[in-house]
């Protein structure tokens, strides 16, 4: 940490190449170390980092285990993610070494909750499929029964995790006319369900043997790893589709892929996936799947708000004020 002034100039190393205008802003207030040519860190290169850093600030492809925080100094202090999700940061480590962790909520709600959307749609109205048609040269003309698919108004969303994207899918939802349910740890509060006018389930089973979709939107944590494992994605109705905007992790994808395959279930739209950016190749076989990469907060405005949620936590550490979102692990 350098001092300029009457202002302490914390080393930042951040992982990731960022939004130019945040980059810039990071130059101007920190000691930081940036990462231009965009090339992921290796493991060496994350321990060296932290090592080294007051504060890092990492990405969802960075694995920041037990093992990366055992090479920290005691000059780390802050690791502020860029991202909402923390579930690539080993929370218990950094807490038993006195390291707090933020994150960016709320700023990447809206566009993640489009994107689901836009899977929820894409899937049953066979988007992808029409376009690769047509692009290929195949498409011979309208005929009354050429790529139907299958309507979403009317029909049940069962949303898993029903924090602020959860609440912002089923807002979406609900102005598609479709009858929002939903599965969550704690049931919500009596005004926001009434507001979504959403079902609450508090066994997970039940919901899905009844829904039509399922969107998943809850983080990753030791609960929700392959929450919906095999057992569970039977009990779903064999024209149900599966939207994933969370984590890949959330899913037995094998499984997911396996039961879509004998038309057990009907599809998935996914944005996430267990091994990014490696997709499993029966994934990629099936026509009803719509595969994205990752891309739910990527909206120029969400990347460059989430960076400014890093400056401003980077800075409220610098000031030695409480930091606006810091992680509490359970
Ligand atoms: C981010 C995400 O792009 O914020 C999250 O948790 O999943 C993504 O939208 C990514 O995590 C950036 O680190």
């Amino acid at each position: 940490m350098s001092q300029t002034g009457n202002r302490i100039r914390p080393k930042v190393i951040v992982t990731r190449k960022l939004p130019d205008s945040i980059e810039t802003r990071m130059a101007e207030l920190f000691d930081v170390t940036l990462n231009l040519a965009d090339k992921p860190l290796a493991e060496e290169q994350l321990k060296a980092a932290v090592a080294e850093a007051d504060v890092l600030v990492p990405t969802v492809t960075d694995s920041i285990s037990a093992e990366v925080l055992a090479a920290a100094g005691d000059q780390l202090k802050l690791i502020a993610n860029f991202g909402a999700g923390v579930d690539h940061i080993d929370m218990a480590a950094a807490k038993e070494k006195g390291i707090a962790v933020t994150n960016t909520p709320g700023v990447l709600t809206e566009d993640t909750a489009d994107l689901t959307m836009a899977l929820l749609l894409s899937v049953p109205r066979r988007i992808f499929e029409g376009e690769k048609i047509l692009r290929a040269g195949e498409w011979s003309g309208w005929t009354p029964t050429f790529l139907m698919g299958h309507r979403i108004q009317g029909k049940r969303l069962g949303i898993i995790g029903m924090g602020r994207i959860g609440q912002a899918v089923a807002r979406r939802a609900k102005a598609f006319n479709m009858a929002v349910h939903y599965h969550k740890r704690s049931r919500l509060p009596e005004q926001i369900e009434g507001e979504l006018e959403a079902t609450y389930w508090e066994d997970l089973d039940e919901m899905l043997s009844r829904m039509d979709f399922i969107s998943i939107n809850c983080p990753l944590t030791d609960e929700t790893f392959r929450l919906l494992n095999r057992a569970r994605l039977k009990k779903l109705q064999p024209h149900a589709i599966v939207i994933n905007t969370a984590r890949g992790e959330v899913v037995d994808e094998e499984a997911l892929a396996d039961l879509i395959e004998v038309g057990r279930i009907a599809g998935a739209g996914l944005d996430v996936f267990e091994e990014e950016p490696t997709i499993n190749p029966k994934l990629l076989e099936l026509e009803n799947v719509v595969l994205l990469p990752h891309m739910g907060s990527a909206t120029i405005e969400a990347r460059v708000a989430m960076g400014e949620k890093v400056l401003i936590n980077i800075r409220a550490f610098a000031d030695k004020h409480r930091l606006p979102d810091r992680v509490i692990p359970d």
